[in-house]
């Protein structure tokens, strides 16, 4: 069934798998329509409508909750369908990450404070001697949409400091990036000192990066590889043991 909201149902229209279609639009079915109009906006990434409907929302008595599931969640979905298939590029997924940070201002007080337990933990950084850090921000930023508490290292991270934050917040995954062909050895070193330490067994490790593949992820002993920010979701839920809200897809050509 079509949503009433024209722009919402413009955006739709830009996923085309099936199974995608039934999901996106199962994930507006019965839902409020100032929750199709706050999703609409974070996809075209107006923050500063993103912050008043949010506000409003609230003051209306939808709870954090619904508000971050409905109307944020729902609309980052499709951003990530459009980045993938080349819809959209990279200014406009950090547009739709401004407009998403500017609703969370309003909503992870409320959520932190109900003590609603995140999906789970997640460690991210990219690897020592990588300054390269945009994929992995949009990998954070549709973690953290998805509902995961995500502590990012920043760039350049060592070995040692991979440990001592899974260590610290005790954290069931750790996801590492690399854009450079020299940077990327540094992953399996990694994943090495995880084993020299005897720390192997407690977390899952996933892996991405342009010049990564499956392969590459697979000899260094990674737990998973992902090509793009919805894969790095999806293989964090995978890795848990979680539902698997959308599936992986083939590589972008
Ligand atoms: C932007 C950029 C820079 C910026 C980085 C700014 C920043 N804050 O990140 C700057 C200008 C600083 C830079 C510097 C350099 N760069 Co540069 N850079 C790029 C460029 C143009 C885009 C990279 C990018 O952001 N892509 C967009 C993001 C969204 O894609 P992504 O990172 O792949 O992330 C996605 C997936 O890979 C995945 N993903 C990423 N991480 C993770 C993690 C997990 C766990 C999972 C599951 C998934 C996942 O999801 C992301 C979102 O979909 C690329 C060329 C290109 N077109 O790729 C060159 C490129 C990566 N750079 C390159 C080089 C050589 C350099 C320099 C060495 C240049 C120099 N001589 O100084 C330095 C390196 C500095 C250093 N020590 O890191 C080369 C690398 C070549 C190679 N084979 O190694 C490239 C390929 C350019 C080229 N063709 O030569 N660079």
């Amino acid at each position: 069934m079509p949503v009433a909201h024209e722009g919402l149902e413009q955006e739709i229209g830009y996923v085309t798998k099936p199974f995608e279609i039934e999901h996106i639009r199962g994930l507006f079915e019965g839902t409020d329509p100032l929750m199709h109009e706050l999703a609409y906006n974070l996809i075209v990434g107006n923050h500063h409508d993103v912050d008043r409907l949010t506000k409003d929302a609230l003051d209306r008595d939808f709870s954090a909750n619904n508000i971050l599931d409905d109307g944020l969640i729902a609309g980052m979905a499709i951003v990530g369908i459009k980045f993938r298939d080349n819809i959209i590029f990279v200014p406009e997924v950090l547009v739709a990450a401004r407009a998403m940070k500017a609703g969370m201002k309003h909503l992870e007080p409320i959520l932190s404070a109900s003590g609603i337990e995140p999906l789970g933990t997640v460690i991210m950084g990219t690897v020592k001697g990588d300054l390269h850090d945009i994929g992995k921000n949009l990998c954070i930023m549709m973690l953290r949409g998805a509902g995961f508490a995500v502590h990012d290292l920043g760039v350049d991270t060592s070995a040692d400091k991979f440990i001592d934050a899974v260590m610290e917040h005790d954290a069931q995954v750790l996801g590492m990036s690399a854009l450079l062909t020299t940077t990327m050895p540094n992953m399996g070193k990694t994943i090495t000192a995880f084993e020299e330490a005897g720390l192997r067994d407690q977390v899952k490790i996933m892996c991405g990066g342009a010049p990564l593949n499956q392969e590459f992820a697979d000899d260094m002993g990674a737990d998973g590889y992902g090509k793009d920010a919805m894969d790095c979701v999806a293989l964090a839920k995978s890795l848990l043991g979680l539902e698997e809200v959308m599936k992986a897809v083939p590589a972008k050509t």
